[in-house]
């Protein structure tokens, strides 16, 4: 474990914590190396996007909760990142949704895939999917480990959220007829560009809310989930979530760069 010495008051406590619980569940095998750095990738955006889930991502939440509530078979994937920072909400989600959950690693080891289930199942999951031979089916056109998946789970799934993703899995879901959810806080991500929702946020604060979307959308009728999917234009939403960094920046710049410093 890491010796914690955050202070409460520090400026930036919550993204030291959050950074705390990546380091410490890296050392106990949950994430890979390689995520510390993807998470610095996203805490840069997060920057930039004002560190706060905007009016666009609200609305990819809504659009992901609907298409959550039409799907026949969603599926969660999760990897170590997911794992560490929203083990409990991928557990509510899959619960509230009828998900099943299937761990997906890009740097995929026996050790990994088991430490993974064993948190999801600490979280109160009942059934992890692709965890050791379960894994025995593959993603056309994928060399990385991803196109490992289960069956029973990704393959046979009409729906797949697949938080903190690598582009070419997302592709290649899509491919293979999947409707696909991301969370990415990098607009420009070829995840982001790929998926069919694209939630841009950070997956601490979207998934809480993505919880409290399909809690308060469940009981209207399928008109109104098919009516929301109509509206809801993925590149029409990244789009202006790139115009929202450039507004950001110009408000950054407007309020003047050293009273920034001391606030970020
Ligand atoms: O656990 P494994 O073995 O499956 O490996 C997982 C990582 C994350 C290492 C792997 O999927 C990877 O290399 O991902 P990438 O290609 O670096 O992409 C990660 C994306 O997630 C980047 O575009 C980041 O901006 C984004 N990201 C990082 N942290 C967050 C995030 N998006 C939302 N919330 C975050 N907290």
């Amino acid at each position: 474990m890491t010796d914690s010495r955050i202070p409460d008051n520090h400026p930036r406590a919550k993204s030291l914590h959050t950074r705390e619980k990546l380091i410490n569940s890296h050392l106990e095998g949950i994430v890979a190396a390689s995520g510390l750095i993807a998470h610095g990738r996203g805490e840069a955006f997060d920057y930039l996007l004002g560190e706060k889930t905007s009016k666009l991502a609200l609305e990819a939440i809504d659009a992901a909760a609907a298409m959550f509530l039409t799907a026949r078979n969603p599926v969660i994937s999760v990897n170590g990142n997911t794992a560490a920072l929203v083990a409990e909400e991928v557990v509510k989600l899959a619960n509230i949704t009828g998900s099943k959950i299937e761990v997906n690693l890009f740097y995929r080891s026996r050790a990994r895939e088991l430490v993974i289930k064993k948190l999801l199942e600490k979280a109160g999951a009942h059934e992890i999917f692709g965890v050791g031979k379960n894994a025995s089916a593959r993603i056309p056109e994928l060399s990385s480990e991803r196109r490992r998946v289960d069956p029973k789970g990704i393959l046979a799934a009409d729906v797949v959220m697949v938080p903190l993703e690598d582009g070419d899995r997302t592709e290649a879901l899509v491919k293979i007829g999947k409707k696909v959810i991301a969370i990415d806080l990098n607009p420009l991500s070829r995840t982001a560009a790929k998926a069919t929702i694209t939630i841009v946020d950070n997956i601490v604060r979207s998934m809480p809310k993505l919880v409290g979307s399909v809690g308060k959308m469940k009981n209207q009728g399928v008109g109104k989930f098919r009516e929301i999917l109509r509206n809801f234009d993925n590149g029409k939403n990244l789009a202006e979530s790139m115009l929202l960094i450039k507004e950001n920046l110009s408000k950054f710049a407007a309020e003047g760069g050293t009273e920034r410093g001391r606030a970020m």
